[in-house]
């Protein structure tokens, strides 16, 4: 009993539950729902609000689950709450108890967990996936991923497909080999691995299965022992085709000289495959069916992970779309990841000037941070301004497609980075970039931009500005609604064909979370998690200023119409 597979297919389209992260797994976050449109959301009201508690309140970046009429969520630290959706009390907390030593790249946060038979399903910061009892949030099993010694963690949401549990892991600032593996859901036998880096084996069964890649094809020496790709955002999974899409993150360490993806090179041999990619994956024997690989000779930390959704395009093309770090915006092919197009979703992109026919980016060499061996004491190489800065036009925080505009309503920020390298050498647990950096506003008056896209074209048809860079995921609705939230504590809902802001509320902390709307009762619920972190307050450099003075906190925040 519990939720079947057939729910979590149907997740979208089922509007009274919500098990998937994406609210559906192909992560388009839109809902069905009209109840609630452009004409009577000026009315929503806060229904209840739930505070997340403790000493330490850090980015609480999680996508709230609903199921049975209770909400499932998580929150920084590797902690579980399990709330009543009527009244906003508590029914159980789980707290993960973490070792000393932890080391995530980026806040304490989590993603969201997974809900599939009677288990809820969550990855903790040292590196293992938990599976709790639905009713009681008792530990049924739990997993150790890696070791968080290395500098393995773990903050993404997990996919459950067929009765596996998917994950990926967090790390590529150390060094660790990015990874997808899979665990069969009822007792947490693994059931097959993938690494995302050429020359590393696959397992299925707790045997060898293939090789990634074709060993020092495109890595020099032993590089490719240490080279990063974490898959720090889980995945998708595309049901038409059976393909689990899970995106690798930055190449090890960032300083490209060192892997050999520094100066152009015959039959690019300095690709650094398959980090800072997209790859296709079969999800019964973690077989490669295709890759895309977003920045190859990837210099600027342009992690390939933000997130791959399936969706039909306006001329009835079944299409992926993902909008990279890097700052294009592409459009593959749904059979076998094949490139269709790329156009920038954000202004001012430097260190290419486009993507040429094959999906290739035409670099600009002089904005690839210089190689330290070539300076005069051969500490530090040129310093160069590069744009979008490391952070990404788009960072982690999931974009939304409606199936009422076609458009995709992307989360972007505007901002570049003086970056530049020096010397480095592998040591286990400690951080592996060879790279300094400090971000920079590319404007005044904004960094956050929310965009909505037409995939077929890449023309964006409006754009809501927001000073603060933004953060948080976003949704749309059957109702005509887009909603987002910003650090500066806004909960908006916008007019998905024109961008006005219909309706706002005040949240009390930054929104670094992801909206969730479902019925209940005949009524339609709203929710965000409210709580300023995540990765711009540690690493924002100039952009400080814009965000010093926030509050953190953490509050559930859910809303519906007053009743009739
Ligand atoms: N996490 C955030 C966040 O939650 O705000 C932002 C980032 C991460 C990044 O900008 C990263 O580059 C990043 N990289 C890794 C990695 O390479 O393993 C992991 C994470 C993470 O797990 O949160 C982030």
């Amino acid at each position: 009993a519990g939720v079947t597979e057939d729910d979590i297919k149907n997740d979208q389209s089922i509007t009274s539950q919500i098990v998937t992260n994406g609210m559906g797994r192909h992560l388009q976050r839109y809902s069905p729902l009209d109840t609630l449109n452009k004409d009577n959301v000026k009315n929503l009201v806060p229904a209840w609000a739930f505070s997340l508690g403790g000493e330490k309140q850090r980015g609480q970046e999680t996508q709230p689950l609903i199921y049975d009429g209770v909400m499932y969520i998580t929150g920084s630290y590797s902690r579980v709450y399990a709330i009543d959706v009527k009244t906003g009390a508590e029914l159980w907390q789980y707290d993960a108890r973490l070792p000393e030593g932890i080391l995530p790249c980026c806040d304490v946060i989590n993603r969201g967990g997974a809900i599939y038979g009677d288990k809820f399903y969550f990855g903790t910061l040292d590196a293992r996936i938990v599976a709790l009892d639905l009713k009681t949030g008792d530990v049924v099993w739990r997993k150790k991923i890696a070791d968080y010694k290395a500098g393995y963690s773990y903050t993404a949401a997990p996919l459950i497909v067929d009765g596996k549990v998917v994950v990926g892991n967090s790390g590529g600032e150390f060094g660790i080999v990015g990874m997808v593996y899979a665990y069969d859901a009822e007792n947490g036998d693994l059931v097959w691995t993938r690494p995302m880096i050429e020359g590393h084996m696959g397992t299925l069964n707790g045997e060898e299965s293939t090789m990634t890649g074709t060993l020092n094809a495109t890595w020099p020496g032993d590089m490719w022992k240490t080279g990063g790709g974490a898959t720090w955002l889980g995945g998708s999974y595309d049901a038409d085709t059976n393909t689990l899409v899970f995106g690798a993150g930055n190449p090890a360490p960032w300083n490209s000289h060192l892997r050999g993806a520094g100066t152009p090179a015959e039959g690019n041999t300095g690709d650094n495959l398959y980090a800072a990619s997209r790859v296709g994956i079969d999800p019964q024997t973690g077989d490669i069916k295709w890759h895309f690989q977003t920045t190859p000779r990837e210099g600027w930390d342009y992690d390939g992970v933000n997130e791959v959704v399936p969706y039909t395009d306006k001329s009835g093309n079944k299409r992926y779309a993902t909008a990279d770090r890097n700052g294009f915006f592409y459009v593959l092919n749904r059979e076998d990841g094949a490139f269709v197009s790329a156009t920038p979703f954000v202004k001012d992109i430097s260190w290419a000037s486009g993507i040429d026919e094959t999906g290739r980016p035409i670099f600009v060499e002089e904005n690839r941070p210089g190689n330290p061996a070539a300076s005069a004491d051969g500490k530090k190489g040129e310093v160069i301004f590069a744009s979008p800065s490391f952070l990404g036009g788009k960072n982690w925080m999931p974009m939304a497609f409606s199936q009422n505009t076609g458009n995709f309503y992307v989360p972007s920020n505007e901002w570049g980075m003086d970056i530049w390298n020096e010397p480095i050498t592998y040591k286990k647990g400690a951080a592996y970039l060879g790279a300094g950096f400090t971000i920079k506003p590319n404007y005044d008056d904004h960094i956050g931009s929310l965009k909505a896209i037409d995939p077929d074209t890449g023309e964006v048809k409006w754009e809501y500005k927001n000073d603060a860079p933004l953060w948080g995921g976003v949704m749309t609705t059957a109702g005509g609604l887009v909603f987002t939230g910003t650090p500066e504590g806004e909960f908006i809902a916008f007019d998905d064909e024109t961008g006005e802001k219909l309706w706002s509320f005040q949240t009390g902390s930054g929104i670094v979370g992801q909206p969730v709307t479902w019925e209940q009762d005949g009524e339609q619920y709203v929710s965000i998690v409210s709580g300023w972190g995540g990765a711009v307050p540690l690493w924002g450099g100039e952009v400080a200023k814009k965000v010093n003075y926030l509050n953190q906190g953490g509050l559930v925040w859910t809303f519906k119409l007053p009743k009739q």
